[in-house]
């Protein structure tokens, strides 16, 4: 049966670097996780609760922004595009763009949760017939070929402040990548949470319901299924504060006694009160991400910030 026989071969393969970047990052002195594995198919489903939290104003600011983005976008993009979203999750924001831009004739959306994608994808499909959709299942945090580039130009697509998740050196790195590979005359529009009062950023991801903590704590389930780990969830308290230095949300899990866990033939030894720290959610002033984007070889070609400038959407152009 080669169709099942090449399934299970590409995700022992997803499974190999999942472990590695699991041993890696729990041996440091300081422990991480790459916030990348919240994005199983359980933690794609609690990052869309997440977004109808009140607390969590990224979401519902960017989203309310998109139709009059959309209108804007059909004025300034004359000719046919390819559209490329980097973390497609739901697909949800795209259609906002979709409904207003014709021109658009395929969607290549990037997601690293598979069976998520292909599930938005194909409802998606139901809903806009002429469209063409590519889902590609793979980590934009790595090179990512895409089919046939340079036929038809592209419009990158990367909403939410997903780019919030790298460190401004990465995120320059991203940057720089998704410009190559999007090739020549590229623009991208690109969604950043900004810099605003420490009470608003610290309830958005410590919400009463106590949703951002399951989201926080399933990865050491996802780690669990995907590497043989034997974590227990229960074992660690969520913990997410603003760091005004770094410019960022941090969020952690603290191991709530000293414990030991597995993971394959490696432990890992908590004492406690130990941290692992599972992701990093920069915030940027406009000014400060486009001299980030011109560092990377985009410059900004429009901006649009909501009345309160809780969110910031850009328009990039490749091209210094
Ligand atoms: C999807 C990366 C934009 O950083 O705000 C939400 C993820 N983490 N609550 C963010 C997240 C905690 C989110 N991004």
């Amino acid at each position: 049966m080669p169709a099942a026989q090449s399934a299970r071969a590409s995700a022992t393969k997803t499974d190999d670097t999942l472990l590695r970047e699991v041993v890696e990052g729990l041996s440091q002195v300081h422990k991480q996780l790459p916030s990348k594995y919240f994005y199983d198919s359980a933690g794609s489903r609690y990052f869309d609760e997440i977004c109808q939290l009140e607390e969590y104003y990224p979401y519902r600011t960017e989203l309310a922004m998109l139709p009059g983005i959309a209108d804007d976008l059909s004025h300034l993009i004359r000719d046919q595009r390819d559209v490329v979203e980097f973390g497609a999750g739901s697909l949800v924001k795209i259609r906002l763009l979709l409904q207003h831009l014709p021109q658009i004739k395929r969607l290549l959306p990037i997601d690293i949760a598979g069976d998520h994608l292909r599930e938005a994808a194909a409802e998606l499909r139901r809903e806009f017939e002429h469209l063409e959709i590519v889902p590609i299942v793979a980590d934009f945090t790595r090179q990512v070929e895409l089919p046939d580039r340079n036929k038809v130009k592209k419009l990158g697509f990367f909403p939410g402040s997903t780019i919030g998740n790298f460190t401004p050196l990465q995120a320059v790195a991203f940057l720089d990548r998704a410009r190559r590979s999007l090739g020549a005359g590229a623009l991208l529009l690109i969604g950043v949470d900004t810099k605003k009062a420490p009470e608003i950023l610290h309830r958005a991801y410590n919400d009463k319901l106590g949703v951002t903590a399951k989201f926080n704590r399933n990865i050491l389930t996802h780690i669990n299924r995907e590497a043989g780990g034997d974590f227990d969830e229960d074992k660690f308290d969520h913990y997410a504060f603003y760091n005004p230095t770094q410019g960022r949300i941090e969020m952690h899990l603290i191991s709530r006694e000293q414990q030991v866990v597995t993971v394959e033939d490696y432990q890992f030894a908590f004492s406690k009160g130990e941290n692992i720290h599972t992701e990093n959610s920069h915030k940027y002033t406009p000014e400060e991400f486009l001299t980030l984007a011109a560092e990377a070889g985009w410059r900004g070609v429009r901006k649009w910030l909501d009345d309160e400038e809780l969110f910031c959407v850009h328009l990039l152009q490749a091209g210094g």
